[in-house]
């Protein structure tokens, strides 16, 4: 062959340079590969021991997950010195044996705490130096067991309201508002690499909790506090508007040097489902992504469940649902292609 000929047969045999046109993702853990970031989901632990379908399709796409439940207070130390951990334990097992990163969720958060400890303050059997060495035990206690096997802990959850205030928590009322900073650094010295997140709902637009957030982070680092990231839940629904802003919270939280993720995303509807409202549903999970894409500091996206058949909304939102990315017959639905079709805007 001619050397021309052999140039140009070479240069037609050559792959595709990697920046072209990548090939499009077979699935989510590819498309997270491609685009440099976690795609993860929130984990029913129940389900996935018992149900083939549903632990054969969450390690098949995600390479992130969150105890939905397990984690929680009251799910670990149902009563007082009483450990549970056999679920939690489950969850980081499958975890390592199936390539995923874990976030730890939760700490401290004034839901699903368990009752011996809401009684013991209610009626005075537990004083303010006691609780805040209960909490500090709590901390230590959890966050030293997965000690290099959590990528990021939800330290705090919801502590500030959609006003703006600090939550009124058992935690505030008790111990005053240095509690979020004896809670980060406890974390830290107990896993001096996790990531440590402040963690939220409606942090993707509601300006009072945006504004009181900043600011609590701003006064936590000027302290010396280890806070590492921001935590954006997303419980979106498509009879609200999408939050076009998200993206520009999520860049000033990662101004201050935050990483930022999404934790929680789900889109619910009003029922019946629809066509019309699937499609509108797949345009609120692109935008998400790309959100998320388009910021640098964003370094994960966790759905609050994949399928319907175990999803939160039902439970708390009568007449809505058909939030996840799959049905109840674990049938992918048009938001999972808007995401596999999401192209980086990085
Ligand atoms: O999905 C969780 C549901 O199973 C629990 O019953 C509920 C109890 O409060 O908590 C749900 O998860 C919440 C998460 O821990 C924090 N952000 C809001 C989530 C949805 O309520």
């Amino acid at each position: 062959m001619k050397p021309l000929l052999i140039a140009l047969a070479l240069v037609l045999a050559a792959p595709a340079p990697a920046y072209a046109h990548p090939r499009p993702p077979r699935d989510l853990r590819q498309l997270a590969q491609q685009h440099g970031i976690k795609i993860g989901s929130a984990v029913d632990i129940a389900a996935l021991r018992a149900e083939a379908d549903y632990h054969k399709t969450l390690n098949r796409e995600f390479s992130h997950v969150t105890a939905e439940n397990a984690m929680k207070w009251e799910s670990v130390e149902p009563e007082r010195g009483v450990f549970t951990w056999a679920d939690a334990d489950a969850l980081v097992d499958s975890a390592r044996r199936n390539r995923q990163q874990v976030r730890g969720h939760t700490l401290v958060w004034h839901n699903q705490l368990p009752a011996w400890l809401t009684a013991g303050v209610a009626d005075g059997s537990i004083d303010a130096g006691e609780l805040r060495s209960i909490l500090r035990d709590h901390i230590t206690t959890q966050v030293r067991r997965y000690k290099g096997k959590i990528r990021a802990w939800d330290v705090v959850n919801e502590v500030v309201q959609d006003d703006g205030t600090m939550r009124p928590s058992i935690w505030l009322t008790h111990l005053g508002p240095g509690y979020i900073a004896d809670a980060f650094r406890w974390a830290h010295r107990a896993d001096p690499r996790a990531k440590l997140y402040i963690n939220d709902y409606n942090l993707e637009w509601n300006a009072p909790k945006i504004e009181t957030t900043l600011a609590l982070v701003k006064g936590l680092q000027a302290q010396g506090v280890p806070i590492h990231g921001a935590g954006f839940q997303g419980h979106l629904g498509i009879q609200y508007d999408y939050p076009g802003d998200w993206a520009n919270v999520m860049r000033r939280f990662a101004d201050l040097g935050l990483e930022v993720a999404v934790t929680e995303l789900d889109v619910r509807m009003e029922l019946p489902v629809t066509a019309e409202k699937l499609a509108e549903q797949a345009g609120y999970y692109s935008r998400a992504l790309t959100d998320c894409l388009s910021v640098r500091a964003c370094r994960e996206l966790t759905v609050w469940g994949f399928t319907d058949r175990h999803s939160w909304v039902p439970g708390w939102f009568p007449g809505q649902g058909s939030a996840c990315l799959f049905d109840e017959n674990l049938a992918p639905k048009p938001a999972y292609q808007a995401l596999l079709a999401v192209r980086s805007p990085r």
